[in-house]
């Protein structure tokens, strides 16, 4: 596959309602669009990265930088064979994996595309749709948490992920608890806490949730597992999983019992399929998380999530939880049972809608 030209567009996109975690709270989403042009066809590809460096240190404006300056000048007018072909030409570039895995992305759609298939045919994947639950963002007050999480259970969320903070934790896990009994519960840290201070979370062990999400800091994979051995609940990692290499030093350590797969924060969908290939045989249970994607982006979650070992429903709601405009033709509906369907065109399987994706783009560039 002979790329001819790309294009990176920095978009911003106003959320339906503000979203907060224990690193701040935003109204709009930044990320960064990938369009690559080949042989008549076009990829579309999403790179996670946000404006400010709480989740990830990637921000847009680094995923600008080491795209247009790095990646991209090794690709363009290169004949690129597959997605492990990628990995391979930009291996001397470190980190910065929110990028590379928007780019990889783009050439899964190129691929799909040319050949027909979707990346559900791809994957080898065969389930048509996939289990979701929604990630609740901190609210004002607990009582607002409980309207909200009331809300989307009105909506027809079957599985609830709730954020947490230093004072923000034990209370809020309860108080939807108390609520809501029965309803599948998970918590989500985002790296607020360390190893001293743990023990406050220790109460959270006697409200039945299915996991606690990234509790200490994102490069501490042994303190995880010295606070696993405190909890009966299982530690699921999430940012301290950055390639497959991690999810075997999580796995060998026994620093988690489940792993949150998002393809963008380890790199692409190809690392993505490897560690689900170790989960699957280390008998780790994994799901797919979410970045507040775009259509592009959710597309491309609801494929991987398609695969077998994704056995617990993703962080991947439907479209209006996002965006009233998306940059896609296609919007995600939540189905009845809390599942949303995966889609079975070529390549993502979307449509992109070039002129939202110019209204909401803040930059350009392109390497040809
Ligand atoms: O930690 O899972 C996270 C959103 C942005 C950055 C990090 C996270 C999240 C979410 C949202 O929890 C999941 C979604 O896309 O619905
Ligand atoms: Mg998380």
């Amino acid at each position: 596959m002979k790329l001819s030209k790309i294009t990176i567009y920095p978009v911003k996109m106003p959320l339906v309602s503000h979203f907060e975690t224990s690193f701040g709270r935003i109204y709009d989403r930044e990320c960064v669009l990938v369009r690559i042009e080949s042989e008549g066809l076009v990829g579309w590809g999403e790179c996670a990265a946000d404006r400010d460096p709480g989740y990830s240190y990637e921000t847009t404006g680094t995923v600008m930088h080491i795209l247009k300056d790095f990646v991209l000048p090794l690709l363009v007018g290169q004949d690129v064979v597959d997605a492990a072909d990628f990995q391979k030409r930009i291996s001397g570039i470190r980190g910065h994996h929110l990028a590379k895995a928007g780019v990889e992305m783009a050439i899964w759609d190129l691929l799909g595309k040319r050949t027909g298939q979707s990346l559900l045919q791809m994957f080898g994947a065969t389930r048509g749709k996939v289990d979701v639950g929604v990630s609740v963002g901190l609210q004002d007050t607990t009582a607002d948490l409980v309207r909200v999480v009331d809300g989307y259970i009105t909506n027809g969320y079957r599985r609830i992920k709730i954020k947490i903070k230093p004072g923000r934790d034990v209370s809020e896990a309860e108080a939807v608890r108390k609520a809501y009994p029965d309803i599948r519960l998970q918590v989500d840290a985002n790296s607020a806490y360390s190893l001293e201070n743990a023990h406050i979370l220790r109460p959270l062990d006697d409200l039945n949730l299915l996991l606690i999400e990234q509790p200490l800091f994102e490069d501490d994979i042994w303190d995880h597992r010295l606070f696993q051995k405190q909890l009966r609940t299982p530690i699921c990692l999430d940012e301290s999983v950055i390639s497959p290499r991690h999810a075997r030093y999580a796995i060998e350590m026994e620093a988690c019992r489940i792993i949150n797969i998002k393809p963008g924060r380890v790199g692409g969908l190809s690392q993505a399929l490897e560690i689900h290939s170790m989960c699957q045989q280390a008998g780790l249970p994994v799901w797919c998380g979410g970045m507040l994607e775009t259509g592009i982006g959710r597309a491309s979650n609801l494929a991987i999530a398609s695969l077998p070992g994704f056995s617990l429903p993703g962080d991947i709601s439907a479209s209006d939880r996002y965006y009233t405009r998306d940059v896609t033709f296609e919007r995600f509906k939540l189905n009845a049972d809390s599942t949303i369907d995966v889609p079975t065109g070529p390549g993502l399987g979307v449509t992109v809608d070039e002129a939202a994706v110019r209204e909401f783009a803040f930059g350009e560039e392109t390497v040809s």
